[in-house]
């Protein structure tokens, strides 16, 4: 393959770059990947899918799957940036860690929210939501972190279009929420979702909605601590582990919520990366990689716990 000049971990990419990526890798690597559109965002703009398949293996459509969003919110750009990296290492190095790409099917979307990244690339670097008009002509874009439907409207949201947290009117009346259900439900014997979100340092589970723990709580508490401690072996840096409740306080219609309760995934993650800057996601370009490779140690060895399952 030809050396990938696209990207780099050592700037931010744009919305292009991404997709510039994206084409290369289904270029260059047409035995491991797929890449495919699950839908569009309200601007227009693809939303795409890196499917990790090599070819060479037994292919068995019933494998334990990895669901890996990034990107709901627009100004947390480490998120994709990481999403980008997680891709590279599976596809552009994968000696490393054979059995989890073989045994094992990733399937990430790095920029579920283009619109709202866009928006926050050329406009507004502090913009959270989507770019979709709402009732009030002054105020747009509904957070698509809490338009999913497991206690839509409840604690922690806001029904005011002008708000960070505005809901929008009905579940899932986002294109980006339904692009990221359906493909969700399209797919079978997913173990894992990770969401990939800033900032914090926190891997967080459900349940989001409010105070109580689903009844496996201690299974996913434990996966939880294997990630932080596989994290924190880098370089020292640390996270906490808890239901995003208990951690950061109640917030309803968010992913993971329903990925566990609806989607039937039994572990469902938030993960909160470093912030840094002036206003925690602005985390300077220059520690894009090391947030990467830290956070790579960590989403490998929940692999490697699935596998093992
Ligand atoms: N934080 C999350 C948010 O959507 C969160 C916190 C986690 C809410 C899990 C619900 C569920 O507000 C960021 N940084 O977006
Ligand atoms: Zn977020």
């Amino acid at each position: 393959p030809s050396p990938n000049n696209i990207i780099n971990f050592r700037a931010y990419s744009t919305v292009e770059q991404i997709d510039a990526y994206l084409d290369y890798i289904s270029d260059q690597y047409p035995d491991i990947t797929d890449v495919k559109t699950i839908g569009y965002s309200g601007e227009g703009r693809p939303i795409r899918m890196v499917r990790i398949h090599p070819r060479t293996v037994r292919r068995n459509s019933n494998k334990p799957k990895i669901l890996v969003d990034a990107g709901i919110h627009a100004r947390e750009w480490i998120a994709p940036a990481v999403a980008l990296y997680m891709i590279q290492q599976l596809v552009e190095n994968n000696d490393d860690h054979r059995n989890i790409t073989e045994q094992l099917e990733w399937h990430i979307i790095p920029l579920l929210n283009p619109d709202g990244y866009a928006y926050s690339m050329t406009t507004d670097r502090m913009w959270r939501k989507n770019r979709s008009n709402t009732t009030n002509p002054y105020c747009s874009g509904v957070d698509l972190n809490r338009n999913f439907d497991l206690f839509f409207g409840g604690l922690g949201t806001s029904s005011d279009p002008c708000d960070e947290t505005y809901t929008g009117k009905v579940p899932f009346s986002e294109p980006e929420a339904r692009a990221l259900r359906d493909y969700a439900t399209s797919l079978s014997n997913v173990r894992l979702y990770l969401t990939l979100h800033s900032f914090g340092q926190f891997f967080l589970y459900p349940w989001g909605f409010g105070d109580v723990l689903p009844r496996d709580w201690r299974d996913l508490d434990k996966l939880g601590r294997v990630a932080q401690k596989a994290l924190e072996r880098v370089r020292g840096t640390k996270y906490r582990v808890g239901s995003s409740t208990n951690l950061l306080g109640a917030a309803a219609g968010g992913s993971d919520d329903w990925m566990k309760g609806r989607a039937g995934i039994k572990y469902s993650y938030t993960v909160e990366l470093p912030g840094g800057g002036e206003k925690g996601f602005d985390l300077p370009a220059s520690q894009i990689l090391a947030v990467s490779q830290e956070t790579w140690e960590a989403l490998k060895t929940m692999g490697y716990f699935i596998l093992e399952e």
